[in-house]
Formats: C-alpha cells, sequence, structure tokens
C-alpha cells in the first residue's frame, strides 16, 4: 500500500502536471480585433471563421474576437500586429494605405460598379499581387473580405447633388483618397479613428460621415444622423490580417486549416455584406432616416480629379507614377 502511494507521488502526479502544462503551452491563441459592433458583418465573419479553426484543430488553436475597437484602433491593431503583440485583425483599406501605398488603389472613388467586378479584381492577379506585399510591413492576407459600398450620412439637409455637399464637415478614414475626395465634392473633410465617430457625430464635432449601410445600422448612427444618400461613392474592401510572425510559429497543418478557414469565412461575410445591402435601407428609413438616391453621374463627374492627383497615382505605383497609372487603368479595365 506504501509503495502504492509513493509511486503515485513520485511517478503519477508530476507526469499529470507536466502534461496539463504542456497542454496549455501547446494551444495557441489568435486574438482578433475588429472596430465595428458585435453584430455587424465582421464579427460574424470572424465568429465563423473561429467556428471552423478550433473544431479542425481540435482546441489546438483557440481564436478569441475582440470587437468595437476595444483593443484599440484598425491602425492600431496593423501596428499591434507587426509588433506581434496582436495575432489578427479585420480591417478596412482606411488605415492601410499608409503601410503598404498600392492598397491606395482600392480606395479611389467610383472604382468599381458593381459587386462581382470587385471580387475578380481583388480574388484575381491585381488583389493578390498587393496583397503579397503584404508580408514585407509584417503582415499576411488571408483574404480580401467586405466592408462594402459606402453612403453619405449627415444631421444638416438631403443630399441630392454634389453642391448639396458644400461646406458639410464629414468625417474620413485616415487616408488622402478620402480626404480629396470629399474636398472634390465641396466638403471639408476631417480624418478621424472609427472609434472616435459615433461621440463626434452626437456632440456635432461633424455634421457628416460615410458608410456602408452595415456599419451605419450596427453602429446606430440613425440615432445621430437624419439623411441617408445612396451614393455608392466607395467600395470598401476590407481585409482579414495575420501577423507575419505569428503565421511563421504555426506549423504547416495549422497554416492550411488557417487559411482555408479564412476563404470559406470569406465568402460567408461577403454573402451577408450583400444581404445586409438588401435589406438595411428599409431598417434605416424605418428608424426614422430620410434616404435620398442622387443620380450619381456627376459626383462620379465632380471627383474624376482624383484619378489625376501625382501623389496618389505614385503611392499606387509604389513610388512610381507610370506604375500607378498602368494599375489603375487594368482595374478599370477588368471593371468593363
Ligand atoms: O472598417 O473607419 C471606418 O469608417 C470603417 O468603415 C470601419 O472602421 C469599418
Amino acid at each position: 500500500m506504501k509503495n502504492r502511494k509513493w509511486m503515485l507521488l513520485t511517478l503519477v502526479l508530476p507526469a499529470a502536471v507536466f502534461l496539463t502544462v504542456h497542454a496549455a503551452d501547446a494551444k495557441t491563441v489568435l486574438k482578433v480585433s475588429t472596430s465595428t459592433q458585435p453584430s455587424h458583418i465582421y464579427n460574424l465573419g470572424v465568429e465563423y471563421f473561429k467556428k471552423i479553426v478550433e473544431e479542425k484543430t481540435k482546441g489546438e488553436i483557440e481564436v478569441q474576437l475582440f470587437p468595437a475597437a476595444q483593443l484599440g484602433s484598425e491602425r492600431d491593431a496593423v501596428e499591434g500586429l507587426q509588433l506581434g503583440s496582436l495575432e489578427m485583425t479585420l480591417t478596412s483599406t482606411g488605415p492601410l494605405g499608409n503601410f503598404v501605398p498600392q492598397v491606395k488603389l482600392f480606395n479611389l472613388p467610383f472604382l468599381f460598379k458593381d459587386r462581382q467586378t470587385c471580387y475578380k479584381v481583388l480574388d484575381g492577379k491585381i488583389g493578390t499581387d498587393i496583397a503579397d506585399l503584404f508580408p514585407k510591413v509584417g503582415i499576411r492576407s488571408l483574404g480580401w473580405y467586405e466592408n462594402g459600398f459606402r453612403n453619405i450620412t449627415n444631421s444638416k439637409r438631403p443630399i441630392e447633388k454634389p453642391e448639396d455637399m458644400a461646406g458639410l464637415k464629414i468625417r474620413v478614414m485616415e487616408d488622402d483618397v478620402f480626404i480629396m475626395t470629399m474636398k472634390a465634392l465641396g466638403a471639408s473633410p476631417l480624418p478621424m479613428a472609427f472609434g472616435e465617430l459615433y461621440t463626434a457625430l452626437e456632440q456635432k464635432t461633424v455634421d457628416a460621415q460615410e458608410n456602408p449601410l452595415a456599419v451605419i445600422y450596427s453602429s446606430r448612427f440613425f440615432e445621430v444622423q437624419k439623411y441617408l444618400a445612396m451614393t455608392g461613392h466607395f467600395y470598401s474592401p476590407a481585409v482579414f490580417l495575420i501577423s507575419e510572425q505569428v503565421w511563421k510559429k504555426l506549423t504547416p497543418e495549422q497554416q492550411k486549416i488557417v487559411q482555408d478557414a479564412a476563404t470559406q469565412a470569406r465568402d460567408y461575410e461577403r454573402k451577408i455584406s450583400m444581404e445586409a445591402d438588401q435589406k438595411l435601407e428599409a431598417e434605416l428609413a424605418k428608424a426614422g432616416m430620410q434616404v435620398t438616391h442622387p443620380d450619381k453621374a456627376p459626383f462620379v463627374k465632380a471627383v474624376a480629379g482624383v484619378y489625376q492627383e501625382a501623389k496618389i497615382v505614385k503611392a499606387i505605383g509604389g513610388g512610381n507614377e507610370a506604375d500607378g497609372k498602368k494599375l489603375i487603368e487594368a482595374v478599370r479595365a477588368a471593371a468593363k
């Protein structure tokens, strides 16, 4: 009896402790940061990804989602990935052009006429070539997701034509393409992180903002904005990113599971984004917003000059204006 006790104390117990500790060690936790509310399509997409990854890796990988900018802004998230202090983020291309200038291509106004063209370009050579630049700055793309076609809301007046934008203080994402576009429409743009936007609208620091319906609805902007103009002036891609150093620590099997899950979740997220666009205009009208459907042609004409901005075209070409022009033409050709 005494021997058995001794055996237990000297052999089994340490072994059990060892296994428990190393089981915990073996588990990889992937924290994912987003800027939007839990009900937003981004987070539904990440939840979809989480389910597949945790099932396929039998719990070896745990995905933890932090929505609503709990871990900081989209720019903070990208910087966190570069440092390795954060593992993943699903972000708009808003701040991304500051890390990989070629991404500004996808920030150009009225670049895409419909979703099929977007996906063809993003999932095709152009989108893949640009995504392949990311590891150089310590991040890796797992796929182009969707934020959506952006529309303008404001608290001042209905918008039917570009002239109605005159003098509107409008919040934009932090990139010069958005700033120049709003200036071309006669508004006065204010770049600001998304997390500060609701308060800025509520306190009337700004009169207006622009986002896809899914963001406007899930962030309850209808509480602080009266007018919605369905301009669709930017198609806003999103991108699901992982820290390059985190990616390199995964086994080849884990990398395959993570990439496959990200691709499945991308298709799911795009589907629910399309569905959101179909149903949310009516929901926003029911919530009290006055909706207009301006003719887009005068807006397209008013912002055409942005495509000639040397600084932007050069950035899109990775510092070479001729390459920038070629890329823009290539997208336009694909969009035909
Ligand atoms: O990515 O900043 C924005 O307006 C974005 O659309 C939002 O953060 C979702």
